[in-house]
């Protein structure tokens, strides 16, 4: 198995997401994008029961541990612990970072929602690995309550304040990618761009390139 690859190093961050997947499952998505080289996996199921969506996260552990890729379950902290995931993700509508960071102790993945600077400068205080940012672009298709796109330079501001590994998120695909980059995200964090392509594999594929091309300029 490949050593875990740290949120620092990850580039492409994979969101499975049944509901704008074409009929695609949560394995189906990771499968083909663990296969196209995603860095890390993320679990998001906002409608599935707890019961559920603990049954998925243990068949998606199964899978990321074979590979050697970070799993991460969304707004659910009961969900990661229980299914052994490497950690979680929390936004506006969760449990509090600092709330989160208590129950995971340090050795978990925590990665926090950030929409302004000051999001960000309190989520790096209160204990996250790494910070969500975004929607960089437009996002609505994917999340209705997404609202509108905060622009790159959310991201390059974040960037002159803020030491953590920054996942930017909303809108993202092959012609964007290397645009989140250069304005100082680590990763992109992208549902659709993999989950409605014809081809989930080679979407991650490509997407990947334009994430690791700019990794000589940042
Ligand atoms: N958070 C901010 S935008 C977004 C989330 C979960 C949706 C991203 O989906 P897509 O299809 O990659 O724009
Ligand atoms: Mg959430």
């Amino acid at each position: 198995m490949a050593d875990r690859i740290p949120p620092g190093r990850w580039r492409l961050y994979v969101i499975t997401d049944e509901r704008s997947g074409r009929g695609r499952s949560h394995l189906q998505i990771a499968e083909a994008a663990i296969r196209g080289g995603a860095d890390v996996v993320q679990l998001r199921d906002k409608g599935a029961s707890g019961g559920r969506l603990y049954e998925v996260a243990l068949r998606l552990r199964k899978l990321t541990r074979e590979s050697g890729v970070p799993f991460i379950v969304n707004d659910r902290l009961d969900v990661a612990l229980a299914a052994g995931a490497d950690g979680v993700h929390v936004g506006r509508q969760d449990l509090p970072a600092s709330a989160a960071r208590k129950i995971l102790g340090p050795g978990m993945i925590l990665g926090v929602s950030a929409e302004t600077v000051e999001e960000a400068v309190a989520a790096e205080k209160d204990g996250a690995d790494y910070l969500g940012v975004g929607p960089v672009f437009e996002a609505r298709g994917t999340k209705a309550d997404a609202g509108e796109p905060l622009g790159l330079e959310l991201i390059a501001n974040i960037r002159r304040r803020c030491r953590l590994p920054i996942v930017a998120i909303g809108g993202i695909n092959a012609e964007n990618a290397r645009k989140v980059r250069e304005a100082g995200a680590d990763a992109a964090a992208v549902i659709s761009a993999i989950a409605w392509a014809d081809d989930m594999e080679k979407a991650a594929r490509g997407l990947k390139l334009h994430l690791t091309a700019a990794d000589g300029d940042c």
